[in-house]
Formats: structure tokens, C-alpha cells, sequence
């Protein structure tokens, strides 16, 4: 396998998804501008659209939430352009870049307080711990696909 980077002794990546309703929107380049500029690597990158299952599979953790069915049938609505990233403090770092999930709550200048539409359709995922960000990067990317 061609890698110039050593990416198995990297701890501090997380992972993000540009959620549908920002890539109909065509924000995707703007948001992955702004994640670029923050001091964030982009490692891997694909366009995918989920099936239902994947994504109940994806958010499996949230299965007791009301609004499950609701995040599985918008995720799985349209394409996704999934990422790992890598950065020190990635995690803590990427959700601070994010913004609050409710977009009203989100500070001024992050990614979802200027690009999402709502509490559902927020623009971007980020994972919320070291644990779940190796787990939802092996979940979307093969280690040939790492750079
Ligand atoms: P997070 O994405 O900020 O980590 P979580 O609580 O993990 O937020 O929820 C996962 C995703 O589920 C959110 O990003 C959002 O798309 C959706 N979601 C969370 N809470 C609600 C809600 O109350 N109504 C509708 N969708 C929600
Ligand atoms: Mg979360």
C-alpha cells in the first residue's frame, strides 16, 4: 500500500460527516474549506449515500431517542461526504469548530450556526469521543483508504 503518512500511530482523529441537506446545498466545499482552515487534515474522504440500515447501524446508539427514526430516515435521504481528520485535541477541537447540535444554541461563526438549517438537519456530524471516532472511522473507511 502506497501512504506517506503513518496514520496507525495517530491518536488524535476524529470523524465528520457533511450531512444531506448541506451537500444538496452545495456547502460541502465551503464546510471542508473551513475544517481545512482550521488546522484540520483531511486522512480520508468519500461521497456515500447511506441505506436506512446503515444508518441505523451508524446511530445505533441513539435507537431510544424519539427522534431516531426521524435522524435514520434523513441521513439516508441523500449522499453524505463522511471524513476523518486529524488535528491534536481533534475531538474537543472539531465539536467546538461545529457548534452546539441545536443551531439556535451554536456560537456565532461555527459550522452550524452558519450552515445548518435545524435541530435534525445540522449540517455536519462530529464524533464525541476518542472511543466513538476510531469506531466511526472504521465504520466508513478501509485503512487503504487513509492517507
Ligand atoms: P451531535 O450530533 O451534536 O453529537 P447527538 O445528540 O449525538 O448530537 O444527536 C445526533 C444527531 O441527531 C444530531 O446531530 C441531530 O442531527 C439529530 N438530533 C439530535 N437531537 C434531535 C432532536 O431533538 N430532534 C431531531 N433531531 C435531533
Ligand atoms: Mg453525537
Amino acid at each position: 500500500m502506497q501512504s506517506n503518512f503513518n496514520y496507525k500511530t495517530m491518536s488524535n482523529i476524529t470523524f465528520t460527516m457533511v450531512k444531506p441537506e448541506a451537500v444538496e446545498a452545495k456547502n460541502a466545499g465551503a464546510i471542508l474549506n473551513r475544517i481545512e482552515n482550521a488546522g484540520f487534515r483531511i486522512v480520508a474522504l468519500k461521497k456515500v449515500h447511506l441505506s436506512a440500515s446503515r444508518a441505523a447501524e451508524f446511530y445505533a446508539v441513539h435507537k431510544q431517542k424519539p427522534f431516531y427514526q426521524e435522524l435514520i430516515d434523513y441521513m439516508s435521504s441523500g449522499p453524505i461526504i463522511a471524513a476523518i481528520l486529524e488535528k491534536e485535541n481533534a475531538v474537543s477541537d472539531f465539536r467546538k469548530l461545529i457548534g452546539a447540535t441545536n443551531p439556535e444554541n451554536a456560537e456565532p461563526g461555527t459550522i452550524r450556526a452558519d450552515f445548518a438549517e435545524s435541530m435534525a438537519k445540522n449540517a455536519v456530524h462530529g464524533s464525541d469521543s476518542d472511543e466513538n471516532a476510531q469506531i466511526e472511522a472504521d465504520f466508513h473507511f478501509s485503512v487503504d483508504e487513509r492517507f
